[in-house]
């Protein structure tokens, strides 16, 4: 029997609830480059799409469990307890900021609340992660570490020498391959640039001896079922594994900034901008994976309709205070330009 199949009602709701949390904040991150313009500034990276697959593998997690994802990082710690006040307010680089304004968007980190780092260097993560594993490891903790970065990372160096000594050493660490189909802004299969090779990305494990397996990333159920398995093997001394979670990136890889005089405008999502391909992108809003699991909760009897407005409602009035509460903290002192500055 699938592990999932034991989720109590309120733990399949807090996984729903969590889901619209990240797709919320999001929603609030884009808009702020519209509704005020230069608050942030530089990119910031929206993970719409990823909800599922971040919550489902998240809620196998053990309180103490490590999670380091790859730069395109609001969803997690949203998920992991940060308050979102103190990550909008980062977002916005502003005194109030889990990093004090000094980190931003892609620089996020709150190892208060498990989550040790980011990194806006794609690929460098993966070994921070399996460098907390050793850690763990050596320490005996107990601790899983909880590594999440993308196809094109998966193509990096890093990643193989990193997969190597995780697996000689059978370090904790389940690796969660985000395969969200653009590695910024180039399609996964697109031909005449060989943008990636191998398909499925989950046998790339095989190569280390550990288990290697794709799951349907916009189903929370379906990602929890085989990471679960992943924790649990890492739990019992037995290594790592490489998940590969599919899902589609709903939003394009960045926001166009720019800042006045020049108005600010929303970049298209790549399917359109750069292949011309609407239809791909139409496809998969119609499978977004939170309006899938809304209604496979409503269909189970698990919410009522009732239920999901009363949850969407509570989200929105979150984060409506979320942005208030970031724009009203001030930026950080002049004076402390290099107060955090270690090298
Ligand atoms: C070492 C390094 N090389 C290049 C870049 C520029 N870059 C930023 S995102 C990206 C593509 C990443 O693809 P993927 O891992 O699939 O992440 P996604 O775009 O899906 O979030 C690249 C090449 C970088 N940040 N770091
Ligand atoms: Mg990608």
């Amino acid at each position: 029997m699938a592990a999932s199949s034991a989720l109590s009602k309120d733990r399949l709701t807090w996984m729903y609830t969590q889901m619209l949390r990240i797709r919320e904040f999001e929603e609030r991150v884009k808009r702020t480059f519209v509704e005020h313009p230069g608050v942030i500034r530089g990119h910031a990276h929206l993970g719409d799409g990823a909800e599922a697959s971040i919550v489902g593998a998240l809620a196998t997690r053990h309180e103490s469990d490590l999670v380091m994802p790859s730069y395109r990082c609001h969803g997690y710690p949203l998920v992991l307890g940060t308050p979102a006040k103190a990550l909008m307010a980062e977002i916005y680089q502003r005194r109030d900021g889990i990093c004090k304004g000094f980190g931003g968007s892609m620089h996020l980190a709150d190892p208060a609340h498990h989550f040790p780092t980011a990194s806006g260097i794609i690929g460098q993560g993966i070994a921070h992660a399996a460098g907390a594993a050793y850690a763990a490891q050596v320490k005996k903790t107990g601790q899983v570490v909880y590594s999440f970065f993308g196809d094109g990372s998966s193509k990096q160096g890093a990643f193989y020498e990193t997969m190597n000594l995780a697996a000689v050493w059978k370090l904790p660490v389940v690796f969660v391959l985000e395969n969200n189909q653009y590695q910024a802004y180039t399609h996964i299969s697109l031909e005449d640039a060989n943008a990636i090779a191998g398909d499925p990305l989950s046998q790339k494990a095989k190569a280390f001896s550990m288990p290697g397996v794709t799951a349907d990333g916009t189903d929370p159920l379906k990602v929890y079922d085989v990471v679960n398995e992943a924790a649990e093997r890492a739990r019992a001394g037995k290594g790592p594994s490489l998940v590969e979670s599919k899902f589609y990136r709903l939003s394009p890889h960045g926001n166009a900034i720019t800042v006045p005089p020049v108005p600010t405008q929303f970049q298209e999502h790549e399917a359109i901008e750069v292949y011309g391909n609407k239809a791909e992108f139409e496809a998969a809003k119609a499978n977004d994976p939170i309006k899938k699991f809304r209604a496979h909760l409503i269909g189970n009897g698990t919410l009522t309709e009732q239920d999901a407005k009363r949850i969407e409602e509570s989200v929105r009035a979150e984060m409506e205070e979320v942005v208030k509460f970031a724009l009203a903290s001030p930026l950080p002192a002049p004076e402390d330009a290099v107060k955090y500055v270690y090298a």
